[in-house]
């Protein structure tokens, strides 16, 4: 058990917090009596010092040279690659995500410390023809200050380091609200990125509860402290930030849920299909953004497609997550009584396959192999629905579980109607041998991620990630377009005429 209790606020010089809320243990979900951290909440003057506090630190690191920013970013992802099994293997103990898929997850910031490094020598700005002689003007890319960065901790590394990266090179200082329940990972980042170079101040890690969050960000909008807000979780918390931003003409970068759809068409190839939706389904069990919520299959293939997901999804192997499993426990207790209260509310309408049983592992065995033992951690069986209707719950609302429903259709344009009608629009895949079928779906439906013969999980540090709806706000993360979020253009128009030229004024005298 972890003997110490780290305070709210994080940096490399120990900087003290002036307001505490209380103590946060983080667990294992795997194994509940197994305490990975234990620490301090900050209250919401906390969360305004730490931004203060950033401001200050942030002018100094702006000053710093981009390509050399870069070359901290650098550092930063080859300590990542250094550490890259102890960082995964936290990962695993405090969130339950199998080991293989946290090396990928690992693996993502690598990627994009790569991708940054050469943006350190690349953020370019254009000189621009102007209207009149003996003038030149030019754009700057200017970093946006002081950004304040709330993460989930499903993807407890890879996502924060989607902000954290492209935010520090760009010459910003962040303070970063972590997921309480991923507070030692954080951490473990966190320290990568100080020894790497980056200042104290420029990056502060603070632990706070949501109602302090939201308090905290509040009173640093009002005081001007912050100029950018990042945001990964659900979509109520999302919409609830985008309102406080709004209140302070901030537009923040939103990245929320998603029901995720995944069309098989009758000329798919139903094992790739098959494939497909059991890693992004039930993968990581359900909790991805990008996983998989509603299963859109062709009338003419459903019996025979469903038939070989259920048969596939039996022979699954879950479990302890340290192993080679398909999945392991909820994310902390609050998922799985999020989850549980999604059990709860399916209608008795549904076909139920995939399982004998539905709810908390432990209470019955699985019929899908299971590894290590099921009652000392959050375990769940997998679900898949037959029969989903388009007004189902279910249907239209985010589950973030192990659990899939199916519905059928006729047509491509229903089959895209229905992926479009729960309102998110993050990511979506077809299955199709039709090249013409797949540029239709794309062009029909509203995500910001589309996947043709491909699961609707996964991102590339180089790709737009990102989506529309209640999926988010249009920002994108990664790769060159998370530029504009942290950045803001400057203008400089420089006149060398040694006259007073007015703009618009001499169009006709040329
Ligand atoms: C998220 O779940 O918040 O699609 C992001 C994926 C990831 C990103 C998910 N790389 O699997």
């Amino acid at each position: 058990m972890e003997s110490t209790t780290w305070s709210c606020v994080i940096g490399p010089e120990g900087r003290g917090a002036t307001e505490e809320t209380g103590e946060y243990l983080s667990r294992n979900p795997a194994r509940l009596d197994d305490v990975v951290a234990r620490v301090r909440l900050a209250g919401p003057g906390t969360l305004l010092d730490a931004a203060e506090h950033a401001r200050t630190a942030q002018r100094e690191w702006a000053r710093v040279p981009a390509p050399l920013r870069g070359r901290v970013i650098a550092g930063f992802g080859r300590l990542v690659e250094a550490n890259k099994e102890s960082l995964a293997g936290l990962v695993t103990r405090e969130i339950g995500k199998p080991y293989v898929e946290a090396l990928g997850e690992v693996q993502e910031i690598i990627d994009t410390c790569d991708f940054f490094v050469g943006e350190g020598r690349r953020l370019y700005g254009q000189t621009v023809p102007s209207e009149m002689p003996n003038k030149q003007l030019f754009t700057f890319r200017e970093p946006v200050g002081v950004a304040t960065v709330i993460t989930a901790g499903n993807f407890p590394v890879a996502v924060p380091s989607w902000y954290l990266v492209p935010a520090l090179l760009c010459g910003n200082a962040v303070v970063w609200k972590p997921a309480e329940y991923a507070a030692a990972t954080a951490r473990a980042l966190a320290e990568l990125a100080w020894r790497a170079g980056v200042p104290g101040g420029v990056l502060n890690l603070v632990y706070a509860d949501g109602t302090a969050t939201f308090e905290g960000l509040e009173r640093a909008l009002q005081a001007g402290v912050v100029d950018k807000v990042g945001f990964t979780g659900s979509s109520a918390v999302g919409s609830r930030i985008g309102e406080l931003c709004g209140r302070y003409l901030q537009s923040p970068c939103l990245e929320l849920g998603g029901k995720n759809p995944m069309v098989v068409t009758p000329d798919a190839d139903l094992d790739l299909a098959v494939q497909g939706a059991l890693f992004s389904g039930w993968g990581t069990a359900g909790q991805r953004c990008t996983s998989l919520g509603n299963l859109i299959v062709h009338n003419d293939v459903h019996d025979e497609f469903t038939a070989r997901l259920d048969e596939a999804l039996r022979a699954a192997v879950i479990g302890e997550p340290t192993g080679d499993v398909l999945y392991g426990p909820m994310l902390d207790q609050k998922f799985a009584d999020n989850f549980e209260r999604i059990l709860d509310e399916i209608g008795g309408h549904h076909k139920v396959l995939g399982s004998e049983s539905v709810g908390r592992i432990g209470d019955s065995a699985p019929r899908a192999t299971f590894r290590g033992d099921p009652s000392t951690g959050l375990y769940y069986h997998p679900v898949l629905l037959d029969g989903m209707r388009s007004d189902d719950t279910v249907f239209l609302q985010e589950t973030f579980g192990p659990i899939v429903g199916i519905t059928t259709y006729d047509t491509l344009e229903e089959a895209i109607e229905l992926g479009n009608a729960p309102g998110y629009g993050l990511s979506a895949a077809v299955y199709t041998t039709d090249p013409a079928t797949a540029f239709r779906f794309r062009e029909g439906i509203g995500a910001g991620m589309v996947s043709a013969n491909n699961s609707t999980s996964g991102a590339e540090a180089h790709l737009p990630f990102g989506g529309n709806g209640r999926s988010g706000n249009g920002g994108r993360l990664s790769g060159m377009w998370v530029i504009d979020q942290f950045t803001r253009w400057q203008s400089l128009n420089w006149d060398f005429s040694g006259t007073l030229q007015k703009a618009q004024m001499d169009v006709d005298t040329v």
